[in-house]
């Protein structure tokens, strides 16, 4: 018989980590501990459903219509809906948002509420399905800091330094999720046959030296002065004539910076100058960069949009975009010394654009 698990090693699952980690806190409620579960739970389908996406087109749908009431939605929508409803009714939320909505998720008015807010990007890179390339759910939560009982726009748009937790789920060749709670980054992988996820990487801390680039450079020609220099130093080609380092880019930034996180690396989407009144590239800072910029720093990395912190931020708008320069913290220090030399008109014109007025709740 094959022996799954290492004879002697201890098994911790994800919820029985959970709570060790709520002991550390003697007055929680525990309802912060349950939401995490639920995260975890809400993975656990989302991945089942994700790993029988290529049978849509043998099975006629995706099998979701049986197991769970749906008709025919894609995986988008499904991992919206699962996250949505997983949590519209424990009373432990006060509100959600979600990268596929416009407005903030309010919980339904027949459920009660709780002092914590979520935001989600149920499937980031989920072109990828498609061909059978990974993706993943990133997710973020904030206390509620209003008074009313429903949760608003000011209780979601806090800077990433008030998040109290953030975590993601990759759906590869196995399904993980990595979470923080401010107290260092745990990482689980699912068990299909036991269905529960265990302790695998406990502590993760990004590796020096880093190994991987990861951006899209195929659009270099829209980029910057200073982020092509950036990328020729990654490289090897500018600056010190360093031992370049290696390119790979899923183009599922769960997956991209899952790997780096393990291995050590930078990945990046900068803003640019297509459009001189859109100089922020592509990444969301609610539902993407947020919660990443919080894992990276408790591995000991560093998350930049380029200029600061991305975790110093202050959001104007739920689906705000940010370049994001996100990894090792003396590799993501360098993108910024190379901006701030090169890219003066750029960065006055994001600037404009970040510090902007927070919209009126
Ligand atoms: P999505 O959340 O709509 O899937 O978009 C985000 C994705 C990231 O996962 C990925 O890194 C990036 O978009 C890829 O963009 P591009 O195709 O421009 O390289
Ligand atoms: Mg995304």
């Amino acid at each position: 018989m094959n022996e799954p698990y290492q004879a002697g090693s201890t098994l911790v699952t994800i919820e029985r980590h959970i709570l060790d980690q709520q002991k550390k806190f003697p007055g929680a409620s525990g309802e912060f501990t349950r939401l995490l579960y639920d995260m975890a739970l809400a993975g656990k389908i989302i991945a089942h459903a994700t790993t029988r996406a290529g049978l849509a087109g043998v099975l006629g749908s995706t099998n979701l219509q049986n197991s769970y009431g749906e008709t025919q939605k894609n995986l988008d929508i499904f991992a919206d809906q699962t996250i949505f409803r997983m949590n519209d009714h424990t009373n432990r939320l006060c509100a959600m948002a979600s990268e596929e909505h416009e407005e903030l998720l309010d919980i339904p008015p027949r459920f009660g509420t709780g002092k914590y807010v979520l935001l989600y990007d149920p499937l980031d890179g989920s072109s990828n399905v498609d061909v059978n390339v990974s993706v993943g759910t990133i997710f973020a939560i904030h206390r509620k800091t209003t008074d009313g009982e429903r949760g608003t726009l000011e209780d979601v748009l806090q800077p990433g330094r008030n998040l109290v937790a953030a975590g993601y789920m990759t759906y590869g060749p196995s399904t993980m999720m990595v979470y923080t709670t401010g107290q260092g980054v745990h990482g689980f992988t699912l068990d299909p046959g036991i269905g529960e996820f265990l302790l695998t990487h406990p502590d993760i801390s990004i590796p020096e030296p880093p190994k991987y680039y990861s951006a899209n450079h195929g659009q270099e020609k829209y980029w910057t002065h200073g982020v092509r220099r950036y990328l020729h130093w990654l490289q090897g080609i500018d600056g010190e004539g360093h031992t370049p380092l290696s390119h790979r880019y899923i183009g599922s930034m769960v997956a991209d910076f899952h790997r780096n996180l393990l291995e050590g690396g930078v990945f990046f989407y900068p803003g640019d100058m297509r459009q001189p009144d859109k100089p922020y590239g592509k990444m969301r800072l609610m539902f993407e960069a947020q919660a990443l910029a919080f894992i990276v720093e408790q591995a000991g990395g560093y998350a930049s949009d380029g200029v600061s912190n991305i975790l110093d931020i202050q959001p104007h708008n739920l689906h705000q975009r940010v370049p994001l320069f996100l990894g090792n913290r003396a590799t993501v220090e360098i993108a910024e010394q190379f901006i701030e030399q090169h890219d003066r008109d750029w960065t006055a014109a994001y600037l404009a654009y970040r510090n902007q007025q927070q919209i009126p709740v």
